[in-house]
């Protein structure tokens, strides 16, 4: 049977790839773009497209009944650095957001979702390496402490009313095609506009920060991949810890520097310094590679090269 997927956020930094993707996947018209604004010209021709809040209910669910909508991948979101400036905004909707899909998903009007968490669940007392699935979460950011709460609810939901939802705990990423907006690991992709357009960069995080981060198209494989596990095999409903590659901003400074050697940073910490002090600097994710053969592809090394070769265009 046809099914038909709607993205909210989809002009974000993941909801642009992910619709791509997943345009490429199942169909253009099968699936459906919306956002609070319009995009870039390239997604808003790429298929339908919706204006939605994602904080509206009775809007969000006359789409779902017009497109026949059975899948929803909710990508909205205020991200750490923002929510830290507007915390009752982001809670707001951070979680009305999540509990729109939920109920949709409890009243039977939806079969499945996709909701991102983020290595922000975990807080200044989180064993910092490695960092197993289940371990001390005391997150002490807005969006943490948003992201905490929506996985309890994704697991209560699932258990209680038997609501599909699936969930990976992203940490940051790196893209080309869209910026990311008011995140803490932003700094790993603004370092590489600024390198080819200015030679340099002023970080916002202290050399040594170690976070745990992505390139995108892994993000993407992710996503798409335990979104079509068997329901069996998705043991974990709050959300998957996720690995990729961890690295400090001197050590993604030496990778730029090896394709443009006079490439020059400096260091300019900020109030993002304590919120990614507070984050894990490695993650452990065997739970995904067990339940759903979860491996990712890309180190700094060819992140780097293939951020700069597109940004070059
Ligand atoms: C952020 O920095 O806020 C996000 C995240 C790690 O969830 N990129």
């Amino acid at each position: 049977m046809q099914k038909y997927i709607l993205i909210i956020g989809a002009c974000g930094q993941i909801g642009t790839e992910l619709t791509f993707a997943l345009r490429e996947k199942y169909g253009k018209d099968n699936v459906v773009a919306s956002d609070i604004r319009e995009g870039t010209d390239n997604l808003m021709q790429s298929g339908p497209f919706e204006i939605l809040d994602a904080t509206d209910y009775d809007a969000l669910e006359e789409l779902i009944a017009y497109y026949e909508i059975s899948e929803v991948y909710l990508m909205a979101a205020m991200l750490s650095a923002t929510a830290e400036k507007f915390p009752m905004r982001a809670w707001n909707l951070n979680m009305n957001s999540l509990f729109n899909v939920l109920n949709l998903g409890k009243e039977k009007k939806i079969d499945k979702i996709f909701w991102p968490s983020s290595i922000a669940v975990f807080g200044p007392n989180t064993p910092k390496e490695n960092t197993p699935q289940n371990t001390i979460m005391e997150p002490s950011t807005v969006y943490g402490i948003s992201k905490q709460s929506g996985e309890r609810w994704c697991e209560y939901y699932f258990n209680k009313y038997d609501v599909d939802v699936r969930s990976i705990r992203y940490p940051g990423l790196i893209s080309w095609k869209t910026m990311p907006g008011g995140g803490t690991t932003d700094y790993a992709v603004e370092i590489y506009h600024k390198a080819l357009s200015e030679g340099s960069y002023a970080c916002f995080l202290k050399k040594d920060t170690a976070l745990p981060m992505m390139f995108m198209d892994d993000a993407i494989k992710a996503t798409i991949q335990l979104m079509e596990a068997d329901d069996d095999a998705v043991k974990i409903r709050s959300s998957y810890n996720l690995a990729g590659m961890s690295f400090t901003p001197k050590e993604m400074a030496e990778s730029v520097k090896k394709q443009l050697p006079s490439f020059q940073i400096s260091y300019a910490p900020d109030f993002r310094q304590a919120i990614a002090d507070s984050w894990p600097s490695s993650i452990d994710d065997v739970e995904a590679q067990q339940d759903w053969n979860w491996k990712a592809e890309f180190n700094l090394e060819r992140t780097t090269q293939v951020m700069l070769e597109n940004l070059k265009g």
